[in-house]
């Protein structure tokens, strides 16, 4: 191929900072992946404030049309129901089908080539759970009262047991862990723990799984057991919210949100996201953490098969992190989003 065509959604916030971080360490490849060719594109929150639209039609015909991949940023949506807005990033991965959230969580360790600590994997179910958002209040006999739709089907949690399997299957421990909650909600979640189990079985599977082990556990005791001994779990599968949830608690453990990149996968298209939101709280200051963002590049470069170049910015960042010289603050450094980057591409 000619081009790399790369979608770009900052969107709000921080998304501003580090995506075009990313960008500039996916140009300082080079050779090494075909020529990236950026395309800007708008979603988000102050898209929404200027133009009435979150997810402006543009952007997703631009991302099916004129798009290999993409980089989303984060958005900044707010916490009360605001009318006529709803987060575009759920509504992207419905859109463009992206079943899939990849959430890799890795510790860096001392020394390069050495075990790190911490090395697992969130699979999140992406485009159902309550993320369905179809809620509603009444007024009854208890004053307001508010109810939500948890859909969990058979056909999403087989494709993501199975994107869960293929996952397991190339790691070296080759151990897949099934997060649910069964024991309260036996319809719900007991569907999706049937059906992921029920994955290896399947006709058209024909033993390709025979080799991963497959464990399950409560998601409350889930993340009891992740804070204590880490090393237990190498790919876990979870609904939508649980996986949201267990993979901000995992990223405490190796030090920051700001490390933990994400793709967003379906079957025919691949966005990189890192899985930080637009962090308010430091927005406009230069001192987020570019480094999610650009292992999510990373990530997306290695789903689309360009290794050489995924390699080069995974062994990069986790150099500058092991260094421990330029790190932004939520890694008790001193530096800039920018000297963070400038570091990133001097070992590129
Ligand atoms: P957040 O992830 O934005 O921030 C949580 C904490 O982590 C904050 O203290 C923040 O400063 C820190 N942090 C996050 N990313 C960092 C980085 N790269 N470098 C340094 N520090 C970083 O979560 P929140 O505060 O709960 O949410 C803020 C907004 O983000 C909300 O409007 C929420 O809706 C949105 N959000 C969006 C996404 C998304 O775009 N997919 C995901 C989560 C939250
Ligand atoms: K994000
Ligand atoms: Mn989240």
């Amino acid at each position: 191929r000619q081009k790399l065509r790369i979608g770009l959604i900052p969107a709000d916030g921080i998304g501003k900072e580090v995506i075009p971080a990313a960008k500039a360490a996916i140009i300082a490849l080079g050779s090494d992946i075909p020529k990236p060719e950026f395309l800007d594109l708008m979603a988000g929150w102050e898209t929404f404030t200027r133009y009435g639209v979150a997810l402006p039609e543009e952007t997703i015909h631009a991302l099916r049309s004129d798009c290999d991949c993409a980089l989303f940023g984060s958005v900044s949506s707010p916490s009360k129901k605001v009318v006529g807005y709803s987060s575009p990033i759920v509504a992207l991965r419905k859109e463009l089908d992206l079943y899939a959230n990849i959430r890799p969580v890795v510790s860096v360790a001392p020394q390069a080539g050495q075990q790190p600590d911490v090395d697992l994997v969130v699979v999140r179910e992406n485009t159902e759970c309550l993320y369905v958002k179809q809620e509603i209040l009444e007024t009854g006999a208890n004053g307001k009262e508010a109810r939500a739709t948890r859909l969990i089907t058979e056909r999403a949690s087989r494709r993501i047991g199975q994107m869960a399997f293929d996952i397991a299957a190339s790691r070296p421990r080759k151990l897949l862990t099934i997060i649910h909650k069964s024991n309260v909600l036996s319809v719900t979640d007991g569907l999706f723990r049937e059906t992921v189990r029920a994955v290896p079985s399947l006709p058209e599977v024909g033993g390709i799984y025979d080799g991963v082990t497959i464990n399950e556990q409560l998601v409350d005791s889930a993340v009891y057991r992740l804070f204590r001994e880490p090393q237990v779990f190498d790919v876990m599968v979870a609904p939508n919210l649980y996986g949201d949830i267990l993979s901000d608690a995992a990223a405490a453990l190796v030090g920051s949100l700001g490390l933990i990149p994400s793709v967003n996968a379906g079957d025919d298209f691949i966005m990189g996201e890192p899985v930080h939101g637009s962090a308010p709280d430091i927005a406009g200051q230069g001192i987020a953490n570019p480094l999610a963002s650009i292992r999510s590049a990373a990530l997306m470069l290695r789903h689309l098969g360009y290794t050489k170049g995924a390699d080069r910015l995974d062994v990069a960042v986790d150099q500058v992190i092991r260094e421990g010289q330029t790190l932004t603050p939520d890694l008790k450094g001193t530096s800039t989003t920018s000297e963070v980057l400038d570091a990133v591409l001097r070992l590129l």
